[in-house]
């Protein structure tokens, strides 16, 4: 007997909706949720390989306690009560000598991530990180500057957009299957797409335009389009004279940035810039310049990030059709979003937070997500004070933070390294104690509140019985939780428990779920009136391009454009990225994925590696400040000859993982650890690295 299941994959973490195939105890198939508007049966190959994931004898069976030395792969398999009580023990241990906020949790936003958060309140502690920083944090620090709302409040548009502009935004690669569905759409009812990227990816391939820029210099391009709208007077006047305060100031600052001075600096012909100025003038409203994840990762970030917000501010495209839109939770129609733990009224922690994040040195980036890779620094230099021990969970804090080599020093100063995952990841291979969660198959996870332009809600459930000794972390920290006596902020003993008690007064129950998937609090989309009716966030109520935020933190809104310092002759910008066969650092060893893109390579410039004596093909040896590696040469007049790249996720450790164990090399040794001091992302494409034959 077959039986259906609407559910989200977990292959990474867009969260796709999906329609799971289960018979005779097996999942047969998995495809996109038919329900679900832009999804509509599609998946892509990484949520194509869930099974060989959920069917893979190298992922995590049962709870493991490390027998050898720490990276040394000698564990003992454990029964869950030993694993929990001898977690339970060292963490009382830890916290009696260094109180409560001497404990760190890092994970991935998920589903459960509310449960983890109040592990760590009701400990007294700070100190919980998402791997938000890494990700975006810039962008997030840039949309509260302008909107007062975080990127994660702001949604776009696509299939309705008339021209797309991307900043290393590479949709057709770094994959989020609605988007591309939307994008596809947009394209297909004639949308423009200028794409700009140092290298020529599968998104440049489908491109109207493609500008290969000269790395790091984007916001140069953005000084010089804002020089040309603000000239011959491209933007939405009734929009901006009605949200935008600061546009004299932004006029009067990017007044010497002409788009010959921009092309100087980025490579890209100046009467080109004009053109797209001018393109965008003529389809605005219906028009995104795509903020971006991690196209340009510098020491600056924060303010290119601003300046593509404020592009799309004087297109006037937000709250439009076709736009960025801000939004929409249940609250809009009068309903309320599932409930959180972090609802409830929770203990008071022991101030400041180890990364620095809200104190003088960060004070802007995001306190609800931390900055992982300050945290590293705190770890090592114990200031402002111990933190001896880190939670990972779903999360490789080895091989996602920059600088592996300070990581895993970093890793010796600590008394305790718990880490949850279903795979055998680096951080687990270097951890005390691995507890390994079920996969997204074997668990009901927490619901999802799915904002957007209709509020939706979703849900996960188990599909099958766990096939392993594997458990839910929300219920690894309540269990955790019991030892620890802080039981009274988890008021569940089962999933099903803590998704009923999250329904409590949003009006919808665990079975309207079984019909498609998701419930709806609306049926049509819902813009706020761009008249009268936005609800921007900030102190002033406008849209602030000079920013009440960064202002009163002592930095700058319009700082001078400081030139992009081009590498020394030997030298080349490292650039790293996504490839559609992988998420980040978790699926190099799935049975299938492994397969189709088995290692990565260096891509880097045809020219400069004649000058090396490099051949296609050919290993060589990447040196950066902080660490180097051996990875065959990708020899290509695809990439910018100041800049190499290559895929993010490789050079894996753990040696039981072994369809990816020692394949090319990783990019977080060799990147330095530097971070935006506003925004709080890292720059992590500001390292310069040497290439030489191996
Ligand atoms: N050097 C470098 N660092 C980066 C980046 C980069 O390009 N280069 N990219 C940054 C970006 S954009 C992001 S979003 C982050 C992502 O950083 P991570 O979250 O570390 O990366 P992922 O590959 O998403 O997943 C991490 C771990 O989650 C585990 N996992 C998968 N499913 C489950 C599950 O159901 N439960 C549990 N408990 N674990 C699970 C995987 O096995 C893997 O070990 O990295 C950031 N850091
Ligand atoms: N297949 C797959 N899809 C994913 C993910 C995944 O792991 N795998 N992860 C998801 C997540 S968490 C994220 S954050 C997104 C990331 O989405 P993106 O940010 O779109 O992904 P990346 O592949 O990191 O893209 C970086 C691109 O920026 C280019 N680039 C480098 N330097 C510059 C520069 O100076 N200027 C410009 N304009 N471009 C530059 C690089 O060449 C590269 O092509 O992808 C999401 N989708
Ligand atoms: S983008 Fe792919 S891997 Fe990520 S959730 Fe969607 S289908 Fe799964
Ligand atoms: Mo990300």
């Amino acid at each position: 007997m077959s039986k259906t299941f609407y559910s989200l994959c977990f292959m990474c973490s867009i969260r796709c909706p999906i329609q799971v195939e289960v018979a005779n105890g097996r999942v047969q198939w998995v495809q996109g949720n038919p329900h679900v508007a832009g999804i509509e049966g599609s998946l892509c190959p990484k949520g194509a390989a869930g099974t060989a994931l959920l069917y893979d004898h190298q992922r995590l069976h049962t709870p493991l306690i490390r027998d050898g030395e720490r990276g040394s792969g000698q564990w003992r398999s454990v029964s869950w009560d030993e694993a929990l009580d001898y977690v339970a023990g060292k963490l009382k241990a830890v916290i009696d000598t260094h109180g409560g906020r001497s404990v760190a949790l890092v994970e991935r936003t998920n589903l459960s991530t509310h449960v983890s958060k109040t592990f760590l309140k009701a400990l007294g502690s700070p100190n919980h990180h998402t791997h938000d920083a890494l990700c975006k944090g810039s962008v997030n620090t840039a949309c509260r500057s302008l909107f007062g709302y975080t990127d994660a409040q702001m949604g776009m548009q696509y299939d309705k957009a008339k021209h797309i502009v991307l900043y290393g935004r590479n949709i057709f690669e770094a994959v989020a299957v609605k988007e591309v569905n939307n994008l596809m759409t947009a394209l297909a009812n004639g949308a423009q797409l200028t794409y700009i990227d140092p290298r020529v990816t599968v998104t440049a391939t489908k491109a109207t335009r493609h500008w290969m820029i000269r790395p790091g210099t984007d916001l140069a391009l953005n000084y010089g389009l804002m020089h040309v709208v603000l000239k011959e007077r491209l933007y939405d006047e009734a929009f901006v004279d009605r949200w935008v305060s600061g546009l004299s100031e932004l006029k009067e600052f990017v007044r010497p940035y002409t788009p010959e001075w921009a092309e100087a600096e980025t490579g890209i012909p100046a009467a080109q810039i004009v053109k797209l100025a001018r393109d965008m003038s003529r389809d605005k409203p219906a028009v995104i310049f795509h903020f971006g994840y991690r196209g340009a990762h510098h020491i600056n970030e924060i303010y290119l990030r601003r300046s593509i917000l404020i592009l799309n501010v004087l297109m006037g495209s937000i709250e439009a059709p076709g736009g960025l839109f801000f939004k929409k939770g249940p609250g809009e129609v009068g309903r309320k979003p599932a409930r959180k733990l972090t609802d409830q009224s929770l203990p008071k922690t022991e101030g400041p937070r180890a990364d620095g994040v809200g104190g003088k040195d960060l004070p802007l980036p995001d306190a609800s997500h931390g900055v992982p890779q300050t945290l590293i620094d705190a770890i090592l230099t114990e200031k402002p004070y111990p933190v001896k021990a880190l939670i990972i969970n779903r999360f490789d804090a080895l091989k996602s933070i920059p600088d592996t080599n300070k990581t895993k020093k970093a890793f010796d100063n600590l008394d305790l390294i718990v880490c949850i995952d279903v795979n055998f990841s680096d951080s687990a291979w270097y951890a005390d104690v691995v507890l390994p969660e079920s996969t997204y198959f074997e668990r009901t996870d927490c619901l999802q509140q799915a904002n957007g332009l209709k509020p939706q809600m979703f849900l996960r459930p188990q599909v099958i019985p766990p096939l392993h000794d594997t458990r839910e972390s929300a219920i690894i920290l309540l269990q955790l939780a019991r030892r620890m006596g802080i039981e009274q902020y988890f008021p569940y003993n089962t999933m099903e428990e803590l998704v009923a008690w999250q329904l409590e007064g949003t009006g919808f129950s665990r079975t309207d779920f079984e019909t498609k998937g998701f419930v709806a609090y609306a049926k049509d989309p819902i813009f706020w009136d761009r008249k009268d009716g936005l609800k921007i966030k900030t102190p002033s109520g406008k849209i602030e391009l000079r920013s009440s935020l960064l202002e009163e933190a002592g930095f700058p809104s319009f700082p001078p454009y400081e030139p992009v310092p081009r590498p020394e002759e030997d030298r080349f910008r490292l650039v790293v990225g996504r490839v559609a066969a992988h998420t980040h650092i978790s699926t190099q060893n799935n049975p299938y994925l492994s397969e189709l893109y088995p290692e990565n390579n260096l891509w880097i410039n045809k020219k400069r590696a004649a000058k090396l004596g490099i051949a296609d093909g050919q290993e060589v040896q990447v040196e950066s400040r902080c660490g180097s590696g051996v990875i065959k040469a990708f020899v290509t007049d695809l990439i910018h000859p100041e800049a190499v790249f290559m895929v993010h996720g490789f050079g894996h450790e753990a040696r039981e993982a072994t369809r990816c164990f020692n394949k090319g090399v990783a990019d977080s040794v060799l990147q330095e650890s530097i971070t935006d001091p506003v925004g709080g992302s890292p720059a992590l494409h500001d390292t310069f690295v040497t290439v030489k034959a191996a």
